[in-house]
């Protein structure tokens, strides 16, 4: 189990995601260096529209909203009731105001929908199905609470975006108090550890290990194009955070397990909930673990923060 696996992150949706808040892979660098710099100069000072919004988009966290850059995630419910397979449908509505129906692929499918309870004791990730009007149909397996989903898709000749909306599940529940860092997730007899620790505004390398009774799996499965996804979601806010891994099965380089890397960068000393989907034996299975950042709330090196962000002059 050398380290010879070291994947370095591939953070995709993250250039616009934490806007130097989580992520970035050797491989990527800065991507938001350059209109976050534009911002800090220009900020309140008439920046026009279309820097501004590029600004913003290199700035704040995936996820937190239901409408960004044009579209717009439309839940057709926002109340169901719970099951194992509870039908969901929405569109994403495009600029021009009718449903989007022509999507680039990202890691193998045209869009992504996440679903977390708001307390962390749930998630899927699952891949809806989209009809010839841009109907997007699927089912989840949901439990009574708060949840919100996040669509992340990229629309032909659009940047990447995430998207939040909330869907509440009817039924009396407890809500689960915020848990301890955890570091160790066991699920169907598989033990994954997570090393490595999260510092605001510094690189990290985080490595997850897959075992099982006892044993190190070095044959891990592709899935989705990699050998693992890992989603952040920040407590508090859950502003969304999707890394990959930067080796591809096949590459010559990535080993198939028991070690997947990733780097990622947080903007603040907040606690982080972290998803990793892995497939092992045709099975995607998913381990969860609870991590708090180290350090301050400094500013990112882009030179946004927070008093930089929200004062977009009519923010449209
Ligand atoms: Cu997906």
């Amino acid at each position: 189990m050398s380290v010879t696996t070291k994947l370095v992150g591939f953070l995709v949706a993250l250039a616009a995601v934490f806007g130097g808040a989580v992520g970035i892979g050797r491989a990527v660098g800065p991507i938001d260096a350059s209109p976050a710099a534009d911002h800090g100069d220009m900020s309140g000072h008439g920046m026009d529209d279309m820097k501004m919004d590029e600004a913003d988009a290199a700035s704040i966290p995936k996820g937190l909203m239901v409408s960004q850059n044009g579209y717009s995630f439309r839940l057709d419910q926002a109340i169901v009731s719970p099951g194992t397979a509870v039908p969901v449908s929405f569109t994403i509505e495009g600029p021009d105001g009718r449903p989007v129906t022509e999507y680039d692929v990202q890691h193998e499918k045209q869009l992504h929908l996440i679903a977390v309870r708001r307390d962390f004791t749930g998630f899927q990730h699952v891949h809806p199905v989209m009809a010839e009007d841009g109907t997007w149909t699927t089912t989840l397996d949901v439990t009574a609470g708060q949840w919100r989903l996040f669509a992340d898709f990229k629309a032909v000749g659009a940047d990447p975006v995430t998207l939040g909306n909330d869907l509440a599940v009817r039924g009396d529940y407890a809500p689960a108090a915020p848990t301890a860092d955890s570091r160790t997730s066991t699920v169907d007899g598989y033990t994954v550890t997570l090393d490595g620790d999260l510092a605001a505004g510094q690189e990290a390398k985080l490595t997850l290990t897959v075992t099982r009774d006892g044993e190190p799996v070095t044959d891990l499965q592709p899935y989705l194009g990699a050998y693992g996804h890992l989603v952040a979601l920040r407590a508090g806010d859950l502003a969304y955070l999707h890394v990959h891994p930067d080796g591809s099965p096949g590459d010559g380089e990535t080993e198939p397990g028991p070690d997947v890397v990733f780097f990622a960068e947080v903007p603040s000393p907040t606690r982080y909930n972290l998803y990793l989907d892995f497939k092992h034996e045709g099975v995607v299975r998913t381990a969860a673990f609870t991590v708090t950042a180290t350090g301050s709330a400094a500013p990112s090196p882009s030179g946004d923060s927070e008093a930089d962000n929200g004062h977009a002059d009519g923010a449209h």
